[in-house]
């Protein structure tokens, strides 16, 4: 481009040089020209030297514009490619957000869904668990009616067991035992064994409807009660302490009272002189004789 430039100067100069040249040999040939004539002429020749400048100057603007222009192209086109590559890298990250972005919201709908199943799902574990609690509340109750009826069911065919059997010859039958009274008086001890024979032994009244059944035999009759181990404390025959009921007449068991005579009171009879069923037993020496009752339970 300088290149260019100082070629166009050293262009303008050798015109220069060449219309200075002209215009002296000009003035040499025609000396004779008026001085009007030689003023147009150097009039032309400095507009010649001006239009020269001008175009000279033009020549330089374009090659500039032109330079210049190349530059903005290239330019631009390097503009425009990284401005496709942005682009174009753009839309691939667009794409791909757009596809992040519905994975996004599919797993989002996922868990909404699997949310929702859980808590259904707890629901009906709950629902579950407290049936299961009442199945075995009622699980139990039932579990104990049924305990309850097989032990009713149990005494009923014992009961019918024992109503089916027939009472051996001098034997009655009341509830579950049979009893026999026997027809000769012996002591205590005596009546005891002859029970133990017939594989029974002396009653034991556990009831007010027993103690009334043996009064009714209305005999004076031992039964199976003694404090002949302690005195005071006194026990079946089949070794269980005397508890509730008891049944005792007025002022007994006195162990024979204030008077000598009497000795030591360690049996129980029946005692016929009265007539309260639950108020008849009396202690009294097991050496007297008595009637006896035997009882088997059946
Ligand atoms: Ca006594
Ligand atoms: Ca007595």
């Amino acid at each position: 481009m300088a290149d260019y430039v100082n070629k166009q100067v050293i262009e303008l100069k050798e015109v220069n040089e060449e219309n200075q040249n002209r215009a002296t040999r000009s003035v040499k040939a025609e000396t004779h020209l008026s001085d009007r004539r030689l003023r147009l002429y150097r009039l032309a020749a400095g507009c010649l030297g001006v239009l020269c400048v001008l175009q000279v100057t033009l020549n330089i603007s374009l090659r500039l514009a032109f330079y210049n222009s190349g530059n903005v192209t290239e330019e631009r086109d390097q503009l425009q490619t990284s401005y496709n590559t942005l682009t174009e890298e753009r839309d691939q990250l667009q794409t791909s957000y757009n596809i992040l972005t519905e994975e996004r919201d599919q797993q989002q709908t996922s868990y909404n869904t699997l949310t929702k199943e859980r808590d259904q799902l707890k629901l009906i574990y709950n629902i579950l668990t407290k049936k299961g609690e009442q199945l075995q509340t009622t699980y139990n109750t039932l579990t104990i009616e049924r305990d309850q009826l097989q032990k009713e069911r149990d005494d009923l065919m014992r009961k019918f067991s024992i109503l089916k059997q027939t009472c051996p010859e001098g034997w009655q039958k009341f509830e579950s035992s049979w009893y026999f009274l026997s027809t000769v008086k012996k002591p205590w001890r005596e009546s005891r064994q002859d029970c133990l024979e017939r594989g029974a032994d002396l009653v034991i009244a556990n009831s007010d409807k027993e103690q009334e059944f043996l009064f009714s035999f209305n005999k004076r009759a031992w039964i199976g009660l003694t404090d002949s181990v302690t005195e005071g404390t006194w026990k079946w025959v089949d070794g269980t302490p005397l508890t509730t009921p008891s049944y005792w007449y007025l002022q007994q068991p006195d162990n024979g009272g204030d008077n000598p005579a009497n000795r030591k009171e360690d049996c129980v009879e029946l005692n016929t002189e009265t007539w309260r069923p639950v108020k008849a037993w009396n202690d009294l020496s097991c050496l007297l004789n008595r009637y006896w009752i035997c009882e088997k339970r059946v």
